[in-house]
């Protein structure tokens, strides 16, 4: 396949981290939030089997954060999306999809609560500052809406608990999943969260001020020479076999949380108020039509730029490819597609034209492992 490099510009947003990754050897860049998220460093395979084994250190300051701060920032922020925060704690990340007045997705970040009158919205890529301004506006809204100097540092793979606990002492092991504390690095404290985007574990680091991220960046591969750390991105396998949804890839607008699997994070019977949520009703009580599901493929190369057809026997599309890969677990191609309802059997053979080629694959759950 070829490729192309991409014209970097002010609208291209680098980050603190991109002179270090560059030096280091980032391979691919891809957009998220109109600014640079490093895609590959060498080949996915390898950096999969260093994740899955070691730590790396990621540059995800692409994630960038809606802060939401006032008198009726948790309104504004439960307007937002179907999940209900109406018990949610100062300190606690809530994984919440934003909807929009048709049930249609808008993105699905995590939700940091830092106390009840201020709230950072983590974001999957798409623009969520404008639809909050928006919203804030028409609804004369008591709240300060700004994107801060905030730039993520995720910390992942089995070994990034030895390593945090080495450079942030031993409370650091403590933190329960998607829970967030301050800690202290060379005088500064920092945010840091039990979550990311990977399944191997790990943390992420919400640096509010970018001289002192470089020095604990730097710090973090001197201490984690021990083990073996590398730089390392978000990675397509992994997040693929672990079933963590990417917005815009795997599902978007068009596209209702319940057709999304994101049921457990839809709360339509609690009495909080938000957007979409008369219209979530009607299409719980319709059913949904399609759904996300996973498709394994008995071929062992693909690379998806866009989306696929799956076609059943008669040449029926029956669904839609949106992501996929190579996995070195299951030895073939997986991936997560669109499936139209009457083919959610387990087993539904589907057919593809991958690179020229008919494959066939099965229709499965996810996620896959
Ligand atoms: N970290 C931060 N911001 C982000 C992401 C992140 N913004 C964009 C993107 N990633 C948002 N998407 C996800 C998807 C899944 C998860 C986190 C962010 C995730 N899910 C848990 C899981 O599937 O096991 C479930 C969490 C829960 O049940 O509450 O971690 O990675 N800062």
């Amino acid at each position: 396949m070829k490729t192309f490099s991409i014209a970097k510009s002010r609208r291209l947003r680098d980050t603190p981290y991109t002179s270090r990754i560059e030096k280091q050897g980032v391979t691919a860049y891809t957009i998220y939030n109109h600014m640079l998220l490093p895609a590959a460093f060498g080949t996915l395979e390898d950096s999969y089997h260093h994740l899955k084994e070691h730590v790396q250190v990621w540059d995800v300051a692409a994630e960038r954060q809606v802060e939401i701060s006032g008198k009726d920032s948790a309104k504004l922020v439960q307007l937002m999306t179907c999940r209900d925060l109406s018990k949610s704690k100062d300190g606690r990340c809530y994984y919440c999809p934003i909807i929009d007045d048709n049930g249609g997705l808008i993105n699905d970040p995590v939700v940091l609560r830092l106390n009840k009158n201020k709230w950072w919205v983590s974001l999957a890529d798409s623009d969520v500052i404008l639809f909050a301004k928006g919203l804030a506006i028409g609804n004369k809204f008591d709240v300060k809406i700004v994107e801060p100097d905030v730039d993520i540092m995720a910390v992942q793979g089995p070994k990034s608990f030895n390593l945090m606990e080495k450079v942030f002492g031993d409370k650091i092991v403590n933190l329960k999943f998607f829970g967030f504390d301050y800690f202290e690095f060379g005088g500064d404290k920092h945010l840091i969260a039990r979550s990311g985007w990977s399944k191997q574990g790990g943390y992420e680091i919400y640096v509010e001020h970018n001289d002192s991220g470089l020095k604990l960046y730097d710090h973090l591969f001197e201490t984690g020479k021990d083990f073996y750390i590398k730089p390392g991105c978000p990675n397509l396998i992994e997040r693929i076999e672990s079933g963590l949804l990417s917005y815009g890839n795997d599902m978007d607008n068009g596209d209702n949380p319940y057709e999304c699997g994101f049921d457990k994070y839809i709360n339509i019977d609690s009495d909080v108020d938000f957007l979409g949520k008369e219209k979530l009703k009607q299409i719980k009580s319709d059913g949904i039509k399609k759904k996300l599901m996973g498709v394994k493929f008995d071929t062992d190369k693909i690379s998806l730029t866009s989306s696929l057809d799956l076609t059943d026997q008669n040449n029926k599309i029956i669904g839609e490819l949106r992501s996929a890969c190579y996995s070195p677990h299951f030895k073939k191609v997986i991936g997560i597609a669109m499936m139209k309802k009457d083919y959610w059997n387990m087993d539904q053979d589907v057919k593809a034209k991958i690179n020229g080629q008919n494959c066939t694959g099965k229709v499965c759950d996810l996620p896959f492992i």
